[in-house]
């Protein structure tokens, strides 16, 4: 086989056949976390680096979690999966988090990890020279993340790497898509193969998206003609741009009101006028017609449900979201197809059975007059200074700094209110699974996806903490990944006290001076463990000072191609944000 740089390529053992066909099949990154397992792939590494083959430029990744952010946030830009290898079963540990997050997220990874030598004798090259290689085998590897993997295996001769890696990369990719995990045992890799492993072109592709059946699909285009009151949820259509745009053109024309429900993407313009906020219990109880449009919880069953004669329709690569265990949000029709095609036929349907334009004209403005007063009358700006520093002021200050070249990675402090997002494709958020410690990763996956954009990323501090700081600058100081980090730090997890007021709202924690297991003080001085790798630095507690001081880490980002971090000193809150 020939590399696309035109180098001949002839492996003889199977991690070179690994690295090579790892190229050839477009992965541009191995995000790597060694151990003893990786002898067989840095050989090859070394001999393929000096032979000037095509391979995946290697990241050397201090924390497993923080690598497959890094992989997530390099495929949320691009759409393309990554891969990355662990080490044996502690590496793969490690990694489960971010996995979690990657799978609800429905985002493609090739996970692999290296298996500890399988033979004691010495007799096979690559046996069991080191003590741990006995304590750190597993009866079954995989067992530790199945439910979070569309399919593992293990390697189990070198002759079936290419047949391994296509079929792994085809699951990964096809809808809905998700993680994979190969284990790679050291014998096998060390071993030689005998002929090429595998040619040019794939031996399997992915198979193409679900597309939405006709009958249904007629259905739900009367049921929207007729609608008085549509209302469209979602969580994740925003994660194309064409998904973007099919979504705006639909709701436009039909006059839906769209609520962003913990949005993992932006699917409109937050200034589109259907944009109709954050919160979808409201109108949920007027709605005659309500589409849940990839959206894993369009509302809280026990806060608000759709009036009984509503209809209730969710659209989706996988709209009963099958791989959650419980989840019974009412179902009228459930339309399996890709959000793209299907709102786009679903809108051509639509109008063949649509009300006269002037009903939908009437409708149209009125609900535009209610998104753009509601959006007005939620937003504060940077008018006036608070008396301490609030989120929301944070998020507003945020806010200015963005232009349409900007991605903002939020790890979910941001006030969603003062958010100005007109363009597709330019806000990623936290995956509904919540495994904490993603942002830091997201967003250098991210830079490293799209280096001419500007990538701010906004964490509380508990999220900082959890999102391995220190190995997230090394990164980005070994990378040359310059982002902007602002760290909402207001010294404890609401959340996790939030939570306690919920369900005891005058109990003894409500009433306690110290609220139990929420409070993170003394706060670290955030701005120093940055400038151990070498970035800008600082702290912010007046409000006053909060604009200036995020402009001029923004410009050691954009101009030095340094690293920056804003540690903002929030004010003590439980106010529940968007
Ligand atoms: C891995 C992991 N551990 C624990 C939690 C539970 N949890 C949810 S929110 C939260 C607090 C996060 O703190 P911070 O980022 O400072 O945000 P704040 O709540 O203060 O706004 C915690 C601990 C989680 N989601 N993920
Ligand atoms: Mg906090």
């Amino acid at each position: 086989m020939k590399l696309d740089n035109g180098i001949a390529f002839r492996p003889e053992t199977g991690a070179e056949a690994w690295i090579g066909l790892l190229a050839a099949r477009g992965i541009d990154y191995l995000f790597a976390n060694g151990g003893t397992d990786f002898a067989p792939l840095a050989e090859a590494f070394a001999k393929g680096s000096a032979q000037h083959w095509k391979m995946p430029q290697p990241v050397i990744v201090p924390h497993e979690n923080l690598g497959v952010a890094m992989a997530h946030g390099f495929t949320m830009l691009t759409g393309r999966a990554q891969a990355m290898m662990v080490h044996v079963g502690v590496g793969t540990a490690n990694a489960i988090n971010g996995l979690i997050n990657a799978a609800r997220m429905q985002i493609p990874i090739l996970f692999t990890a290296g298996r500890t030598p399988l033979t004691e004798s010495g007799a096979v090259f690559g046996a069991r020279n080191n003590y741990i290689h006995w304590a750190q085998e597993h009866f079954d590897q995989a067992a530790m993340l199945r439910e979070f993997v569309k399919w593992d295996y293990e390697l189990r001769h070198p002759e079936q790497v290419g047949a391994a890696l296509d079929r792994a990369l085809a699951i990964a990719t096809s809808e809905p898509q998700g993680p994979v995990y190969l284990t790679l045992p050291r014998e096998i890799l060390a071993a030689a193969i005998a002929g090429a492993p595998a040619g040019e072109r794939p031996l399997l592709v992915s198979a193409t998206p679900p597309a939405v059946d006709p009958d249904s699909l007629e259905k739900v285009a009367k049921l929207l003609a007729a609608a008085q009151r549509p209302l469209l949820i979602t969580a994740n259509a925003g994660r194309t741009a064409q998904a973007s745009a099919a979504l705006a053109a639909l709701a436009k024309q039909f006059a839906i009101p769209v609520i962003h429900y913990r949005p993992r993407y932006f699917a409109l313009s937050s200034e589109h006028p259907m944009h109709a906020g954050w919160e979808p219990h409201a109108l949920l109880k007027d709605a005659d017609l309500v589409l849940v449009v990839d959206c894993d919880v369009p509302w809280l069953i026990s806060q608000a449900n759709p009036k009984p004669e509503a209809r209730v329709v969710h659209i989706g690569p996988d709209p009963l979201f099958a791989r959650y265990p419980m989840r019974s949000f009412r179902t009228d029709v459930a339309l399996t197809g890709l959000v793209a095609p299907t709102l786009a036929r679903l809108l051509e349907r639509a109008l063949a059975h649509a009300p006269g334009e002037a009903t939908l004209a009437a409708r149209r403005g009125e609900v535009t007059k209610r998104n753009e007063a509601a959006r007005r009358q939620a937003r504060s700006g940077i008018g006036s200074l608070p008396p301490a520093l609030t989120a929301k002021y944070a998020s507003a200050c945020l806010n200015t700094l963005q232009d349409a070249d900007t991605i903002l990675v939020n790890e979910y402090p941001l006030v969603l209110e003062e958010m100005v997002v007109c363009e597709p494709c330019r806000y990623f958020a936290s995956a509904p699974a919540g495994g904490l410690g993603w942002g830091l990763g997201a967003a250098l996956g991210a830079k490293l996806a799209a280096p001419q954009k500007t990538v701010i990323c906004a964490v509380g501090d508990g999220a900082y903490m959890f999102g391995n700081p220190t190995p997230a600058h090394f990164v980005s100081e070994s990378m040359k990944l310059p982002v902007l980090f602002v760290v909402f730090n207001n010294a404890r997890w609401a959340a996790v006290h939030r939570s306690t007021l919920g369900m005891y709202p005058k109990g003894a924690a409500a009433q306690a001076e110290v609220p139990p297991f929420a409070v993170l003080e003394p706060s670290p001085r955030f701005e120093h463990v940055i400038e151990a790798s070498g970035g800008y630095g600082v702290q912010v507690s007046e409000p006053g000072e909060l604009k200036p001081a995020l402009e001029r880490a923004l410009r050691v980002v954009r101009e030095e191609k340094r690293q920056a971090l804003v540690n903002v000193r929030l004010e003590a809150s439980y106010t529940k944000t968007s």
